[in-house]
């Protein structure tokens, strides 16, 4: 399957095999770092926003194979790497999506890997290095879950909650003081106005969880595009409504993503409790 216009070298299935290929060896470093992790912890945006030299590692690993394969795209890293191509194709990478989690031993992180044509993103791979669960969408394929219990990819069509009182939300906050007291007040509006809410720590995983049906809606402000390029395609490729506050378009700040029983609705009141 290629993407209307993608050149033959950007076909959405041949990226998302490099994708997933490039991921699976990345992980390996990842998990095979996770035990020393507290040892080269370094702070960025925050004394709580941090990045370890397995987050570096993974990401000199993630650039230096996807370059070797394909010498013409430019690329985009959460932990630095940043190269203009000439190709029309940019992977967006986050080598440890939840480091906060992976410093933790919390069993929920991931290896990024999205490719975009043209700004947008037509292949993704998000695989939590935890538990082997990689979750894979190309542009017009669907989204499937692989698993090492379940190697057989399985489609994922979401879920479809009758009510917003019947929606279980995850959510996750900035590293800033200030940003937090803001988020933790509206979530604490949202809370009886829904079923429950989760906060797992990555966005990557959140927008995967909403694609699997495993909650039923995600939202998040700020985030950047290494958070949600490749999770934000497994969502809209399972069905998932993917939207913005007031119909701006998807983090721009607003990152909604929610079944489709509930999606207006849910972008409705994000809207009422952000404006109070
Ligand atoms: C994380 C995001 C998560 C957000 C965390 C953090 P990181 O990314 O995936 O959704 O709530 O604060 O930004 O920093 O672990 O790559």
């Amino acid at each position: 399957m290629t993407a209307p216009d993608a050149p033959p070298s950007a076909d959405p299935s041949v990226l998302l095999a490099l994708a997933v290929d490039v991921a699976r060896e990345a992980a390996g470093l990842v998990a095979r770092g996770r035990a020393s992790a507290g040892d080269s912890v370094d702070v960025k945006s925050s004394p709580v926003d941090v990045v370890t030299a397995v987050d570096r590692a993974s990401e000199r690993l993630i650039t230096d194979r996807l370059l070797a394969a394909r010498p013409d795209d430019g690329l985009l890293g959460e932990e630095g790497a940043a190269r203009t191509g000439t190709s029309g194709v940019r992977w967006v990478v986050d080598p440890i999506d939840g480091t906060v989690n992976f410093l933790y031993d919390l069993p929920a992180y991931a290896v990024s890997i999205a490719a975009e044509v043209d700004g947008q993103a037509v292949a993704g791979a998000v695989l939590n290095v935890a538990t082997g669960e990689l979750f894979t969408a190309a542009t017009g394929g669907g989204a499937f879950l692989s698993s090492p219990a379940r190697p057989e990819p399985q489609r994922l069509t979401g879920s479809r909650p009758p009510s917003l009182a019947q929606t279980l939300v995850a959510t996750g906050f900035g590293y800033r003081e200030e940003q937090r007291r803001a988020q933790g007040a509206v979530v604490a509006q949202l809370l009886p106005r829904v079923r429950d809410i989760r906060r797992f720590g990555s966005a990557a995983l959140d927008l995967c969880a909403v694609a699997a049906g495993r909650v039923d809606a995600y939202y998040e402000l700020d985030l950047n595009r290494w958070d949600h390029a490749a999770g934000a395609l497994v969502a809209a490729e399972a069905g998932v409504t993917v939207t913005g506050l007031g119909g701006r378009p998807f983090a721009e700040p607003m990152a909604i993503a929610a079944a489709p029983s509930v999606a207006a609705a849910f972008a409705d009141l994000l809207a009422e409790l952000h404006a109070a």
